[in-house]
């Protein structure tokens, strides 16, 4: 295991957790792109699309990373006329709607915009996101412009919603809707839930390691007293140099932080190079000599008897703990660091830190559909 491991582990389990989840509902005419939008969002085919209405002819969830993206049939159908429609599927349950559109906007599309304005007016605002799909088809700037002013006019007073072209066909816009408004401005809506749970985790995580620690550095430290009244002169630096070279492997594999994550990916933390450090016969010696006097004191006070041996003992003993609770500490304080880094660099699509334009892929990311 390592510390990235364990941070994705905590993340897998939260997932579960549908309380994190923001649910956004995709909703528009039949045929517009819904099913096709969720598919080209999540870089898979999962919902059912085609020509003709009502293709989609129940919500379907899909889960994906800490979205639960939801596919309604469209509306103004003889299977879904409007008002049954928003009796059946109460749009106001979810954080976020999508609103998609590919052609003219019809007198239902107002009536649901203006049943949106109505749900704000409870205060809990949800984004709204204007999503024209088959952009392709719009060849000028002025075509582009006129869809704009259209539907702004549409818009009741008090709702405002963000328009976005996209075309499913050739994935034009889809990346700017997945990696920019999802990971990036919407960030403040999915994270702050996430992060909540995340930091119970974590503070378990690093309580139960620190015991596990305190453990090993206690094994350890006995091995460095009984070192202490070694009666072999000049050979106390050696072995307490082993000792501690294993207390210190030892504390780290409680933590599951690796050294090739010490030398890699966490290399620039200044604490990793501080725990590197010791894992050098150099480091440990000059962590011994900042022991200063206890270590002369503890190499010579084993001849004097009986008075000595135990003093000598006591301070093997002391001195090894220092440095293990020291170890157990700076542990402590990278796993949290990283693993607080980790969290606020998380993004939905694309790599952990990697570039948000990253094309998705399926493989990294679990997907799940619901069942109803
Ligand atoms: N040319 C083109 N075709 C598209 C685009 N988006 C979707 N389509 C096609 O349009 C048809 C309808 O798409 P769907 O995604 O099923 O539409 P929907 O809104 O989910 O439809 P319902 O579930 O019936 O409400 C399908 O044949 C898609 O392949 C696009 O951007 N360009
Ligand atoms: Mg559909």
């Amino acid at each position: 295991m390592s510390l990235q491991t364990e941070f994705r582990n905590i993340l897998e389990k939260i997932k579960r957790d549908q309380g994190t989840h923001t649910k956004i509902a995709v909703v528009g005419q039949p045929g517009a792109g819904k099913s096709s939008i969720i598919n080209a969002l999540i870089g898979h085919k999962v919902a059912r699309t085609g020509q003709g209405t009502d293709i989609t002819r129940k919500a379907v969830r899909y889960r994906y990373e800490f979205l639960e993206i939801v596919d309604l049939p469209g509306y103004g159908t003889t299977m879904f006329p409007l008002s049954e429609w928003k009796e059946k599927f109460k749009i106001h349950q979810y954080d976020i709607i999508f609103f998609v559109f590919s052609g003219k906007l019809t007198k239902d599309d107002c009536d649901l915009f203006a049943s949106i304005a109505d749900y704000n007016k409870s205060g809990h605002i949800r984004p709204l996101l204007l999503i024209r799909n088959h952009c392709s088809d719009l060849a000028s700037h002025e075509e582009r412009e006129a869809i704009r002013r259209d539907i702004y006019a549409k818009l009741p007073e008090g709702l405002v919603g963000e328009l976005y072209f996209v075309d499913c066909r050739y994935q034009n816009g889809i990346d700017e809707v997945r990696n920019e408004i999802l990971n990036e401005k919407y960030k403040d809506f999915w994270q702050p839930r996430i992060i909540k749970k995340f930091e119970e985790a974590r503070d378990e995580f690093l309580r139960t390691r620190k015991s596990k620690a305190m453990d090993s550095l206690s094994t350890y430290a006995k091995l460095a007293c009984a070192n202490g009244v070694n009666p072999f002169f000049g050979a106390d630096i050696a072995a307490d140099v082993a000792i501690y070279f294993k207390m210190f492997a030892a504390i780290k594999e409680d933590f599951d932080i690796e050294d090739n994550e010490l030398e890699g990916r966490y290399c620039a933390y200044p604490l990793a190079r501080k725990l590197l450090e010791l894992m050098t016969k150099e480091g440990v010696i000059i962590l011994l000599k900042n022991f200063g006097g206890k270590q002369v004191i503890k190499s010579f006070g084993k001849y004097i008897p009986v008075f000595g041996q135990a003093a000598a003992a006591a301070l093997g003993y002391a001195m090894a703990k220092d440095a293990g609770e020291s170890y157990v500490k700076n542990c402590a304080a990278l796993a949290e660091q990283i693993m607080n880094d980790e969290i606020a660099n998380y993004k939905l699509y694309g790599d952990l830190r990697g570039s948000s334009k990253q094309p998705i892929c399926i493989e990294s990311y679990k997907l799940y559909q619901l069942k109803e």
